[in-house]
């Protein structure tokens, strides 16, 4: 009895026991169909018929997504290649765009065993290109911007800004830039590079370092490269501004990293893919590696998979989704703003592989396009093996259009502080033919990085005076940094991006009117605006060759395309040279009385120099000074002035 009692018990037991393990397993079954899938975010959210990248390859983050299958509701899009990754959270898939699409929204379809959802995707109308994409040529003058710091134009996106805190953010914003464009105008700049403006976190970062609290007002933290940073002001703002800019015939840049993100990314929680990012390893910065062909694979994985930093995730772009990722988003700001150019940060630490297939696919949506390296290297050799044009020892050619020339900007502002003989700057300029384009490089006067000239050691208002004229008047495409034309002050970052005053309605004084500056300020300024427009009016000579008509210790003088004679003198006495006139003419032929004079546009406006009966100009270059020259013959029309 005892026995079958126990028996029929423990029956009952396996009875309850696997009761309810089917309704546990009931139970999870239905908790998993509940997991539908879901979609949080597109990238790119649309894209343009007719576009060179086509298919272009849809990203969307989301939940859910295993085994997912998308489908096109429509004829027009058809798509393919469809990946998802392993936690179910990232799904990618290819769109191909039929020639005769029209701009409106097309939804596809996710669907899984667990239900389905929309994934919101549109074709937007193109841009004017008779308007837009214009690119920058070395008849430009470029100015460099940080938005946060220029001119405050809309408080209702002030976020937590604190003025008095040089690393928190200010407030500045498009609308300010908008604002500010006849001052541009007034200036003579035709092209403006504005530092990042990706979405980067709010929120203010704490820590027991010196540099805390801070922020990422920079905007080199991008977390999405989908979004306009809000501080700064709406994708509607930023399209104006670029519109506004074009109107008053200024080029606009945008600042991309392609390099790394910030860590506050929400790749970084979850990637897209395992290898998105390269392994944490700090980068040691060995930039030269590339350069040379004997580096170890070891260094060379170093330079180009170590992070920038332990807050910059960098991004792995051998894995090909990157790539195509990067490279899509690069063409999607373009189409999306219409603006001419873009800058690349810290290029020198990413496959030269990659800058090679970026720069491609640009160009070849937009062939006029300007796109700019940074390789922060001062030495000439590095900073040419980047620039597109040549193959180099690796046997790519980057295709990339421009490089900062980050030596040529340190000796000049060594020349002209007095720590370097004025022979310098030609010592430099004699490696230009390792440049496969030299007239492209682009010239900087200083940047967000480097502390402003007037805080240099030994800095004068006349030492920075020639440092401008300098830039304005040597070969490549120059770029000023905001402020530098009213002579502001700044050392290290951050003290380097101090506002500028008058942006902000409630500041005392505006320096962007001649009543708010003071008198070093206006003489800057005015002395900014010439050499600006000297070289806008005279455009041939940002194309021609450079010829070197004399050099010394204190003295430079130098020919530019034919046209232009350039003289500096960092004496503190008058200076009289003489210069061939062969040299002046470049080479060609000319008959006796057919010989060219020389007419100054700065200094002793419109005198006129003669070359004496043995073929020499004498030139007489006063202390401290620079001076700009036209070439014209007898009978032809006065070219500078
Ligand atoms: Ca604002
Ligand atoms: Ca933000
Ligand atoms: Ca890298």
């Amino acid at each position: 009895m005892m026995k079958n009692y126990l028996l029929s018990s423990k029956i009952k037991d396996a009875f309850f026991f696997l009761c309810a393990v089917s309704l546990y397993l009931l139970l999870i079954c239905c908790a998993v169909s509940a997991q539908t899938p879901k979609v949080t975010k597109v990238e790119p959210p649309n894209w343009w018929t007719g576009h060179t990248i086509n298919p272009v390859r849809v990203l969307v983050r989301g939940e859910n997504f295993q085994d997912a299958r998308v489908a096109s509701k429509n004829d027009f899009l058809k798509v393919s290649n469809i990946k998802v990754n392993t936690r179910g959270d990232y799904l990618f898939f290819d769109v191909t765009i039929a020639k005769n699409a029209k701009p409106a929204k097309y939804d596809f379809e996710v669907s899984t065993g667990s239900g389905k959802t929309l994934v919101p995707f549109e074709i937007s109308a193109p841009l004017d290109t008779s308007k837009n994409f214009q690119g920058i040529t070395n008849d430009d003058v470029v100015y460099l911007i940080m938005p946060d710091r220029f001119a405050n134009g809309d408080t209702s996106n002030d976020k937590d800004i604190d003025r008095k805190n040089p690393r928190a953010w200010h407030g500045g914003d498009f609308r300010g830039i908008k604002n500010k464009l006849p001052y541009l105008k007034e200036l003579g700049i035709t092209a403006m590079w504005l530092t990042p403006w990706y979405d980067n976190p709010d929120d203010v970062t704490n820590c027991d370092k010196p540099w805390c609290p801070n922020t990422n007002y920079h905007g080199y933290h991008a977390i999405d490269y989908y979004a306009v940073e809000n501080h700064f002001g709406t994708m509607q703002d930023l399209r104006e501004l670029v519109e506004a800019a074009h109107q008053n015939g200024i080029k606009v840049i945008q600042d991309q990293v392609a390099n790394h993100v910030g860590v506050q990314h929400p790749w970084m929680k979850n990637p897209p893919l395992d290898n998105w990012f390269s392994k944490f390893s700090q980068n040691s910065f060995n930039n030269s590696v590339l350069l040379s062909p004997n580096a170890s694979q070891t260094e060379k994985d170093n330079l180009l998979k170590g992070w920038f930093n332990e807050l910059l995730p960098d991004m792995n772009q051998d894995e090909p989704e990157v790539a195509k990722h990067e490279i899509q988003n690069a063409l999607w700001w373009i189409g999306m703003t219409g603006i001419d150019g873009i800058r690349q940060d810290t290029i020198q630490y990413m496959p030269r592989e990659f800058i090679r297939d970026w720069s491609t696919a640009i160009l070849k949506q937009y062939p006029k396009f300007y796109l700019v390296g940074e390789i922060f290297e001062r030495d000439s050799a590095q900073t040419a093996f980047f620039q597109g044009g040549k193959t180099g020892w690796d046997n790519i050619n980057t295709n990339l259009p421009s490089v900062f020339d980050f030596k040529l900007w340190e000796t000049s502002q060594e020349v002209f502080t007095g720590k370097k003989p004025m022979r310098a700057l030609r010592d430099v300029l004699k490696y230009d033919g390792l440049y496969p384009n030299v007239n492209r490089v682009t010239t900087l006067q200083n940047n967000h990085d480097t502390d402003r000239f007037m805080s240099l050691p030994n800095a004068t208002i006349e030492g920075a005076m020639l440092h401008t004229a300098f830039l304005l008047s040597t070969r490549g495409i120059p770029q000023l940094y905001y402020g530098e034309e009213i002579a502001m002050t700044g050392g290290h970052d951050p003290d380097n991006r101090k506002d500028f005053f008058g942006g902000w309605r409630e500041d005392s004084v505006n320096k962007f009117a001649k009543e708010g500056r003071t008198a070093d300020e206006q003489k800057m300024f005015e002395w900014t605006q010439k050499w600006i427009n000297l070289r806008k009016f005279n455009q041939k000579y940002g194309s021609g060759r450079t010829i070197d008509l004399f050099y010394d210790d204190d003295v430079y003088v130098f020919s530019r395309g034919d046209l232009a004679v350039f003289a500096f003198n960092t004496s503190r006495n008058e200076k009289k040279v003489e210069i061939p006139i062969i040299k002046i003419a470049n080479g060609i032929e000319r008959s006796s009385n057919d010989i060219p004079y020389l007419i100054t546009a700065f200094g002793d406006k419109g005198k006129e120099i003669f070359p004496e009966k043995d073929g020499k100009y004498i030139l007489v270059i006063p202390p401290m000074s620079a001076r700009a020259y036209g070439v014209t013959l007898p009978k032809g029309s006065v070219i500078l002035d």
